[in-house]
Parts: C-alpha cells; sequence; structure tokens
C-alpha cells in the first residue's frame, strides 16, 4: 500500500544526463547520435531512471559543443533527423522514460541568422536581439566566463556586441520584448513535439548590470550574475512553462541556499535548480583534500533550506562541465576507486530532492589521463592551453598542461561511454571523436552487470531503495557530526519510518561518537558498499554510541 506521498512525479524521479556526442554512435562517424540513444533505452530502463535531460542536440557550429545554437528548431545533423528526435521521445515513452531538453536561451551562436541579420546595421529589427556598445570603445573591463573581454568589435558597426561565455555566444538582449517572444514561441514549439521539460542553461546571467557597474573583486562575473531585475523575465518564462505539465530545472549559479525559495519555492520560477555551492569546492586542483566539512555545510544548507515544502532540491556530483566525482570527491586509486564512488553515490543519492546522474557516473567513470594536447577539445580548455603555451618553452610546459587538463578540463567528463572491452569502448565502430579512455577494459557497462558488487550494481540498489521508501522519497533532513573532518551523518525521517546515513568520505578510517536522538533507537543495516567484508568486524549491523568507520565506508540502516 506505497501511497505516494506527493503527486509531482518529478519528485519521485532519478534523472540522467545524457551528453549525446559521447554515449552512443549508431552509424559509425565516430559521433554519438539520437538513434544511439535509443538503442540504450533498455540499459536506462534497466537502471531504473525516469526522465533523462539530453545536452544540445540543435543545429550548431559546435563552437561549445552545441552550447552555441544556430537553428533552436532543426537537430544537429551529426545527431541524426527530427524524426530521430519524435522517435527517440516516441520509444521513451513507451518505457516509461521522459525526455528532457537543454533550453539555451542566454546565449545564441554568432552564425545564428538573428545574428548575422543583427550585425546588418542599427535598422535591422534584429539588431536589438543582442547587446551592444554605444561607440566603438568597450564600455567597461568586465572579464567573460570563457575568459577575455565580453565584448567583441564588429568593424562593419563600429561597436562591439556582449558575451558571457565565448565570442562565438552572443548574448541576447532580454531587455527586448521581440526577442522574449520569439524564444517564447520556440518553447512552445517544442513542447508541442511532447518533450517533458527542460534543463534551462546559464539562466543567471540574462540580465546585466548597467555598463559603470564594477565587478566584485572576488567575483568577476557579478555584474551579470543573477543581478536585481532579472525577475520580472523568469516570472514571464515561467509564465510560459506554467501553460505546460513539463519538469523544469534552472542552472543557478551564484544562488545560495537563502535566495532559492525564491527560484524553486511555490510560486517559483522552476521546478528545481542546479546550485554551485558544493560542486565549487573544488574544481581547482585535485591534490587538494576534500573538505569534508565545507560539504556537508554546503549541502545541508540546501537541504534545510527547500525542506517542509519550501522548494525542491536537485542532486548532483557531476555534469559535462565538471570533472569526474570520483577523481575529485572521491579516490581513484585501485584500493579506493570503487568504493569511493559507492560512498559518493550513497552520500547524495539518499538527500532530499531528485538525483541527477550522469552519464558513467554510474560506472564509477574517473578522469583521463590525456597523453597529448590535441585529444583536448573543451573550448574552455583550449583557451587556457593556448594562454598556457605562450609562457614557457614547448615541451616541458606540455606535459605540465597534460597532467593539468588530466585534473581540471571538463573534457574528462566528456570522453565515450564505455560499453563494453573493446577497442572503442562498444561506443562506436568507427574512429571516436574523442579519445576512449584506456581504463575502458577494466570499467564498462559489460563487466558491471556481470559483477554482482560492481558500483553499476550499486547505483541499482540505491535506486530501487529510493523508490521503495517513502521516506527516501519525500523525509525529512537532519545533520549529525557537522564538524567531523571525516564522516557525513544524517537522517531522513517521515513519521515514524527513519533512515540513518553514514559516510566516511576520507581515505581515513575514523571514529565517530554518536547522539542520543540516534544511539537510543534500534536500527538495521539496509545497505552498505564493504558488502564483501560483512563477515569481518569492518561492517556492524547495528548503530552503536561509538562507531569506527572505514576508509570511504558508507552504511545504512533503517530504524526498526
Ligand atoms: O554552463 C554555464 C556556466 O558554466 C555558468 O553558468 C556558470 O555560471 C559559471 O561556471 C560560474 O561562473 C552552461 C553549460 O553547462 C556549459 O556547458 C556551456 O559551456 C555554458 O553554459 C555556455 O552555454
Ligand atoms: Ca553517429
Amino acid at each position: 500500500m506505497t501511497e505516494k506521498r506527493t503527486d509531482k512525479w518529478w519528485q519521485d524521479a532519478v534523472a540522467y544526463q545524457i551528453y549525446p556526442k559521447s554515449f552512443k554512435d549508431s552509424n559509425g562517424d565516430g559521433i554519438g547520435d539520437l538513434n544511439g540513444i535509443r538503442e540504450k533505452i533498455g540499459y536506462l530502463k534497466d537502471l531504473g531512471v525516469d526522465f533523462v535531460w539530453l545536452n544540445p542536440v540543435y543545429q550548431s557550429p559546435n563552437v561549445d559543443n552545441g552550447y552555441d545554437i544556430s537553428d533552436y528548431q532543426a537537430i544537429n545533423p551529426e545527431f541524426g533527423t527530427m524524426d530521430d528526435m519524435t522517435q527517440l521521445i516516441e520509444e521513451a515513452h513507451a518505457n516509461g522514460i521522459k525526455v528532457i531538453m537543454d533550453l539555451v536561451i542566454n546565449h545564441t551562436s554568432d552564425q545564428h541568422p538573428w545574428f548575422l541579420e543583427a550585425c546588418k546595421g542599427e535598422d535591422n529589427p534584429y539588431h536589438d536581439y543582442y547587446i551592444w556598445s554605444d561607440t566603438a570603445e568597450k564600455p567597461n573591463d568586465w572579464q567573460s566566463i570563457f575568459g577575455g573581454s565580453v565584448w567583441e568589435y564588429v568593424p562593419s558597426l563600429k561597436k562591439n556586441y556582449f558575451h558571457v561565455f565565448a565570442k562565438e555566444q552572443p548574448d541576447l538582449n532580454w531587455e527586448n520584448k521581440q526577442m522574449r517572444e520569439s524564444i517564447f514561441r520556440m518553447i512552445r514549439w517544442w513542447l508541442d513535439q511532447g518533450i517533458d521539460g527542460f534543463r534551462i542553461d546559464a539562466i543567471s546571467h540574462i540580465k546585466k548590470s548597467s555598463w559603470e557597474t564594477k565587478a566584485r573583486p572576488d567575483w568577476p562575473h557579478s555584474p551579470f550574475t543573477n543581478v536585481k531585475g532579472i525577475s520580472k523575465y523568469l516570472k514571464e518564462l515561467s509564465a510560459v512553462f506554467k501553460e505546460y505539465d513539463i519538469v523544469t530545472v534552472g542552472e543557478a549559479s551564484g544562488v545560495t541556499a537563502e535566495e532559492a525559495t525564491e527560484r524553486v519555492g511555490n510560486d517559483g520560477y522552476f521546478n528545481m535548480i542546479f546550485e554551485f555551492e558544493h560542486i565549487s569546492l573544488w574544481q581547482r586542483d585535485k591534490n587538494e583534500a576534500v573538505d569534508v566539512v565545507g560539504l556537508k555545510r554546503a549541502l545541508g544548507r540546501w537541504q534545510r533550506a527547500l525542506d517542509y515544502g519550501e522548494g525542491w532540491n536537485a542532486l548532483y556530483m557531476e555534469n559535462h562541465d565538471v570533472p569526474r566525482s570520483v577523481s575529485v570527491f572521491g579516490n581513484d586509486a585501485p584500493q579506493y576507486w570503487a568504493r569511493s564512488a559507492k560512498a559518493l553515490a550513497t552520500m547524495y543519492l539518499l538527500l532530499q530532492g531528485t538525483p541527477f546522474i550522469y552519464q558513467g557516473q554510474e560506472l564509477g567513470m574517473p578522469n583521463m589521463t590525456f597523453t597529448a594536447i590535441d585529444q583536448l577539445d573543451d573550448v574552455t580548455a583550449k583557451n587556457q592551453i593556448k594562454a598556457l603555451l605562450g609562457e614557457k618553452d614547448q615541451a616541458t610546459k606540455t606535459l605540465e598542461i597534460l597532467e593539468l587538463m588530466s585534473s581540471v578540463s571538463r573534457d574528462n567528463s566528456r570522453t565515450p561511454m564505455q560499453w563494453d572491452w573493446s577497442d572503442n569502448a562498444g561506443f562506436s565502430t568507427g574512429k571516436p571523436w574523442m579519445a576512449v579512455n584506456p581504463n575502458h577494459k577494466t570499467i564498462n557497462v559489460a563487466q558491471q552487470i556481470k559483477e554482482s558488487s560492481s558500483v553499476l550494481n550499486y547505483y541499482k540498489q540505491l535506486i530501487k531503495l529510493r523508490k521503495t521508501k517513502d521516506v527516501l522519497a519525500v523525509g525529512h533532513y537532519e545533520d549529525y557530526l557537522p564538524t567531523d573532518e571525516h564522516v557525513f551523518v544524517y537522517e531522513r525521517f517521515l513519521e515514524h519510518e527513519r533512515v540513518l546515513v553514514i559516510v566516511n568520505l576520507t581515505k581515513e578510517s575514523a571514529e565517530i561518537t554518536l547522539p542520543q536522538t540516534v544511539v537510543g533507537k534500534s536500527w538495521s543495516l539496509l545497505l552498505t558498499n564493504m558488502e564483501e567484508d560483512k563477515e569481518t568486524s569492518a561492517v556492524t549491523e547495528t548503530v552503536t554510541e561509538k562507531m569506527t568507520i572505514a576508509p570511504y565506508q558508507a552504511l545504512v540502516y533503517v530504524h526498526n
């Protein structure tokens, strides 16, 4: 009699993010495509996910892998056709999987017809679809997120246009009503194709400050991130969304937990947002130890802020913009690789919110070891490499750059999905557009399906657990031991149901002392990532006041 405690399907759902270019190639050209995704619907169903988010598949010159759109209402031929898209939606739906798409509306490609028109002259009706300086002079020294000035000069117009990202990604002018109407028409058109919602790209940046505003010293992007007045546009956008029964997830960099309810509360603009606090804790250097206290503080703050119906969290540890979580937050050394991948999964998949799994994360795919500069593809990696190569002599510099890129580049998460042991990891019969990680010989889907204790099978267990226990879907959140530097301890509770999660996020074994509110209850072990050690004393079947938690050990207990 598991009566669902929520009427919102997406609160009970698990999402899976697909980076189409690297997921599955169906026709041997080395590029993943829509028909490749169709081939893998069975895999997704078996994993237990309820909806997929596709990174952009629209027409694009691919300066930023599809985030530079030249036609919103066309599929990039390298991914297939509109018919393939329709088929994909139909087949996914037939298998109980919904499909959401990426909505990139802060900017277009510089090859979009609107921008080509805009450059023809000030009288052109599309000129004001973009943002221009009054004169040849750059209005300020704001720095773009991808490096360099936000301004790019157009000689024929003797003016500059504004871009938050690459110069090939001119920002749309949200102050212009016609522009907004064009975007809203496009949104409705896609929703009428039967998709189930959107992940909304870079939405924090659609409003810009007045040109004389100074960037905050600690935050160069402050003049164009969550600027006062943005609500007007978010409200209009959400009114369009509300015409449909869909799910919306905003990519909300810079939004704090305190501000979140305005975005995702009952009258919010989105159903959920991707916050950046926890993920920003370590993008810099992999040698930096994980700040467990900081991670707990960030995640706990978001859990509490949106609990009790205040809003809803989107939970994630990876996406196409960040290196692999097992290498950054976990530990990809052989003895800890699988265990730490499972520890991270336990830690975030049982929080309150809708979990997003990024392709390959469910295998514990680690970062890539790049061995040649031309293996790197990402526009930001290339910019960074160009700047670094300028400095020292080439040979020594190259090695340093490769080492750096192997830990920080967005390309780490964009290597092809590892389906099997074969040469191209079962991703393609042709030459993959991007180097396959050599570790696919041991880390791949085929292998992990066979092994009962694999990371993949552990993910399946966690997903199943979320689905069978109401307390994990909608229960409240409470954490303990906030200052403990190794272990994350939290509880989910709903009326009489209680689940206790204990995860050591470090490579040191840790002693913890649990509070009486926890110890006073009787608990039994529901799940652990050290199943194989159950016979030994490493895993305790019940909760005691003093516990020793092994490196990267995860324990999930249920109150009897
Ligand atoms: O990323 C957006 C992004 O990186 C910023 O929103 C973020 O604000 C910044 O890191 C904080 O300073 C999205 C896509 O996910 C990414 O792949 C694209 O490259 C980018 O937008 C441009 O479309
Ligand atoms: Ca292909």
